[in-house]
């Protein structure tokens, strides 16, 4: 293990690469003839490549005439409400009035819903969504019937028929790599399109930077791009809140990994109840820094607590596996009672020791509710959409989706769930990534230029003689060690 002050490339970027991290980048875009190009963009020209980006231009345009106000509405996770920040600190700077709306998890069903719109959204009102509402039907109908204009912007998996919205700003639309952005990142790319002074401010990349590490999207393509922006802002030109998340950032100037940061931001602000997201929105717009330290450091204390309740409601759930769903290779858990917000932390930690695609289940208000995770190829939004009618709603990614299900008892959703699974196409899971074979370990260090790590670009891993060695980044050192896992 060596200290990373004396690592020869101490700095990143594309005029700085090593030999060795040249020759990674060639094995991880094979295809490619500009391999580092490939790897970090240029800066991209966002209207051009995602869609209807025009129509919420004019949309804007029309409100600023007729005087109506916009209602955001987000997702309640990381990537929503730093989606929602976004939002709200360009179009207010801009002069428009902007009043931000939010699911409340414990009780709300996903989608965009009249009864928490009734009364906010009025006629005339631009509703305007972030990292939420493509399969939102009713809640546009129910929008539009009240005479308002509605402008969606996601980045979800496409379930058809669509809501009957104005614009639909999803990358989903034209696919790879324009679908790698976060849901704040998709608000962000239309916004500053449209105003651009507000390109590349800041407090506007710290907040990509936790959306976009925080919903585990690719570090590929434009993130990638949007993530060596926010390595290079001046931290002094933040404040408050803003300025305890990028100083709390691990390693944020050198090298660092999606799972560092998830560990030491992410998890801190938490979920569910006495976490900090309900409060997220308030601490990025909070200016007063000392304030902001001491509730940080309260949000500690609060996720320390809840990491024991994890443990325990995860060992729960480890025993009670279903034997039948085990034997296609997933893991399938009901359990009684599982604390707010915790489903999708509990699926992905089980996904992760395991090794297998993990679907929980518990009952909520008289309905069941789902978080599902994926592993390897197996594709957990469409293995959900694909059973549509069994589900009051359900949707997601690739990696992570979820449900919410009426009328149907536990023993008849599972019976669904494991007849599914039988048929359900499933590509193996990949092997681990191996970039260089080698006669000697080269010095890890060479490899830090690369960084970040993350979703889709992985650390290193090099194989001499029999031996896979994968680089492990610490927020102070770096080394090599034997394993088979990702890296993830
Ligand atoms: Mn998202």
């Amino acid at each position: 293990m060596r200290s990373l002050e004396d690592a020869p490339a101490n700095g990143r970027g594309r005029c700085r690469l090593t030999h060795l991290a040249c020759k990674v980048l060639e094995k991880r875009f094979p295809d490619s003839s500009n391999p580092i190009e490939e790897w970090l963009p240029s800066a991209p020209d966002w209207s051009r490549e995602i869609p209807d980006i025009d129509i919420l231009q004019r949309e804007l345009t029309a409100l600023r005439k007729r005087g109506g106000k916009v209602v955001l509405y987000g997702h309640d996770d990381m990537d929503g409400i730093t989606g929602i920040y976004i939002g709200k600190r360009i179009l207010e700077g801009e002069g428009y009035q902007v009043v931000p709306l939010m699911p409340r998890r414990a009780t709300d069903d996903y989608g965009l819903l009249p009864e928490r719109m009734d009364g906010v959204l009025l006629p005339g009102d631009l509703l305007l969504t972030v990292d939420y509402g493509c399969s939102a039907v009713r809640g546009v109908k129910w929008a539009i019937d009240l005479g308002a204009r509605v402008v969606i912007t996601d980045h979800h998996t496409l379930n058809y028929p669509l809501p009957p919205s104005h614009g639909m700003i999803n990358p989903q639309r034209v696919g790879p790599p324009a679908t790698y952005l976060a849901g704040c990142s998709v608000l962000y790319a239309a916004l500053v399109s449209i105003f651009p002074r507000w390109n590349n401010q800041p407090e506007l990349l710290t907040a990509i930077a936790l959306g976009t590490v925080s919903d585990r999207v690719p570090f590929l393509g434009w993130n990638r791009y949007l993530l060596e922006e926010f390595r290079k802002i001046d931290i002094g030109e933040l404040s408050g809140g803003m300025a305890v998340l990028a100083e709390t950032w691990p390693a944020r100037e050198r090298a660092w990994t999606g799972s560092m940061v998830r560990h030491a931001v992410t998890s801190v602000v938490g979920k569910g109840e006495d976490s900090g997201i309900d409060i997220l929105l308030d601490f990025m717009n909070d200016d007063n820094y000392k304030l902001c330290r001491r509730t940080w450091k309260r949000l500690k204390k609060n996720s320390r607590r809840r990491a024991h309740l994890l443990s325990e409601v995860f060992s729960r759930a480890i025993h009670r596996r279903d034997d039948q769903a085990s034997a296609y290779g997933m893991n399938l858990v009901y359990l009684d009672y599982i604390p707010d917000g915790m489903g999708g932390t509990l699926a992905s930690k089980m996904t992760r020791i395991t090794s297998r695609g993990t679907i929980i289940v518990s009952p909520r208000n008289g309905k069941l509710v789902g978080e599902a995770r994926s592993h390897g190829d197996w594709d957990m939004a469409g293995f959900l959409v694909s059973m549509g009618d069994v589900f009051t709603s359900a949707g997601g990614h690739r990696m992570a989706a979820g449900f919410s299900c009426e009328g149907t008892s536990w023993r008849e959703l599972r019976e669904l769930l494991l007849s599914k699974m039988v048929e359900y196409p499933v590509d193996p899971v990949p092997m681990p990534h191996i970039d260089l074979v080698v006669d000697e370990l080269p010095d890890p260090a060479e490899f830090l230029c690369l960084a970040p790590f993350g979703g889709k670009f992985l650390p290193p891993a090099v194989k001499k003689g029999t031996m896979r060695y994968l680089m492990n980044i610490g927020e102070n050192s770096v080394s090599w060690f034997i394993t088979e896992e990702s890296g993830d």
